[in-house]
């Protein structure tokens, strides 16, 4: 395709000791021969000086990189000048007046699409990668980009490939006029599989997708259980108010907790439990949507009290899932701090004379830890995750269809979900997808 020719600064502003300048295009030998003192060779770095008509505008190393071999698949050439901003827009000016266009933030990387130098989920990873905050999210995004997160989404758009063409030779070759029972248990055998593969692949992504968001955790309770003082002794400060009036906290407060070198949203909410109080209703539906997004919870309860049925009713209510049971105030029933091994966790403190919180703050960071470990994971988008979900609903439903022996709606919701799960690889992205994908990035990526 013929593009007009971009160019970038690729380091970040300010003083350094170099600064990276790219460009792309085609045929930029020709294009930039005026320019520099010496013609450039493939994949040598070269030094020249670049030179605007006379007037010497820096002395570079440069290198050209030859079409299909480069970042975007066309000619590119990096030229590695003094970091001086200056100096930089200089060059930039000479090229534009040469007829090389200031790059979009993403430019190259949109090219390298266009170019099948990489797929839409490698794009996306190259993005997260440049803007990935801790060791565990570059190793995820190392994964995404290396192909394998690719990879296992083909393989599951072969196997629905393969059972549609299952279906479809049932549909255009019946044997007689009923469905052979044999074919739809086939079908129904690969479906299942099929099925898990997504639903492992959707956790592998969620967790990714944790890593491109920061974990956060939820402090849920019956009002005094001692919420917001656990979360001003993990804080280390008195951030919240204490009180020994039953619902003191009326909204949801989101705070910062420092784990070592990551960090975690911790939220304060409103004690729940039945009440005609307009103002604790409020709250109580904001503790509700805290408890929605969060990944895990901290569930309190007052250890004098014990576990009642009214809090196992609401843990039930209120779809609490993934949480542990942090018992407080242990100074008055005179336990020891503890913490079980059953399922869920239970967690024996006194936040008051601080016995036991190690071992909410050690619970707290391994669950951060096996939360982020990146061995297995990528780097993946909310995108990703709505498409597999998408596939899987599809699925689900043809499944139902081969129960009902429902051939023609079989195939038609297996071709919903390939199409779901395929466009995760971006075969025939829309125009709004890729600016969304693409605005994201960095100039000069
Ligand atoms: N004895 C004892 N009292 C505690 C302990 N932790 C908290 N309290 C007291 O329990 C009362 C309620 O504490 P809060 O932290 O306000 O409880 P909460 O769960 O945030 O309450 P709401 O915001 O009303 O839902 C206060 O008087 C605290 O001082 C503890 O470990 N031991
Ligand atoms: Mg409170």
């Amino acid at each position: 395709m013929k593009t007009q020719a971009i160019c970038a600064i690729a380091t970040p502003p300010g003083s350094s000791a170099l600064g990276i300048i790219r460009i792309s295009g085609n045929d930029l030998k020709n294009l930039t021969k005026q320019i520099f003192s010496k013609d450039l060779l493939n994949r040598k770095a070269i030094l020249v000086s670049i030179l605007d008509d006379k007037t010497l505008l820096d002395n570079c190393i440069s290198i050209f990189y030859e079409t299909p071999s480069s970042y975007t698949g066309e000619d590119m050439i990096e030229i590695i000048c003094h970091g001086n901003q200056v100096i930089m827009n200089s060059i930039l000016s000479l090229l534009n007046k040469i007829g090389v266009r200031l790059a979009k933030p993403g430019e190259f990387t949109e090219r390298a699409l266009f170019n099948d130098k990489v797929d839409l989920i490698q794009a996306e990873a190259i993005s997260d990668l440049i803007s990935a905050s801790d060791s565990h999210a570059v190793k995820a995004a190392h994964n995404s980009l290396s192909g394998k997160f690719a990879d296992e989404i083909k393989m599951i758009c072969d196997k629905i490939l393969a059972t549609r063409a299952e279906v479809e030779s049932v549909i255009n070759f019946p044997e007689d006029d009923d469905v052979p029972e044999l074919s739809i248990t086939n079908i129904k055998k690969s479906l299942s599989k099929i099925l898990a593969d997504i639903e492992g692949l959707i956790k592998k992504s969620k967790k990714g997708l944790a890593l491109n968001n920061r974990p956060t955790y939820a402090v849920v309770g019956k009002p005094n259980s001692g919420k917001s003082s656990l979360i001003n002794s993990l804080l280390r400060e008195d951030a919240s108010i204490v009180t020994s009036k039953t619902g003191t906290t009326r909204d949801s407060i989101c705070y910062q907790l420092n784990i070592d070198d990551s960090i975690i949203n911790i939220i304060d909410t409103a004690g729940i439990h039945e009440t005609n109080d307009e103002v604790e209703k409020e709250g109580i539906a904001r503790s509700a949507l805290s408890i929605a997004k969060s990944d895990r919870v901290l569930y309190l309860v007052d250890d004098d009290q014990g576990l009642t049925e009214e809090d196992k009713n609401l843990i039930e209510k209120y779809d609490i899932k993934d949480y542990f049971l942090v018992f407080n105030k242990i100074d008055i029933t005179k336990k020891e701090p503890k913490i079980t091994t059953t399922k869920p966790q239970e967690i024996y403190v006194s936040v008051k004379t601080g016995q036991g919180m190690h071992l909410v703050e050690q619970t707290i960071k391994t669950a951060f830890e096996s939360d982020n470990s990146s061995e297995n994971i990528y780097l993946a988008r909310g995108r990703h995750i709505e498409c597999l979900q998408d596939g899987q609903k599809h699925l689900i439903d043809s499944d139902k269809a081969a129960n009902e022996k429902s051939l023609d709606f079989l195939a038609e919701e297996l071709r919903l979900s390939h199409l779901a799960i395929s466009s995760i690889l971006g075969q025939n992205p829309t125009e709004e997808l890729l600016t969304e994908i693409f605005t994201s990035f960095c100039i000069g990526k």
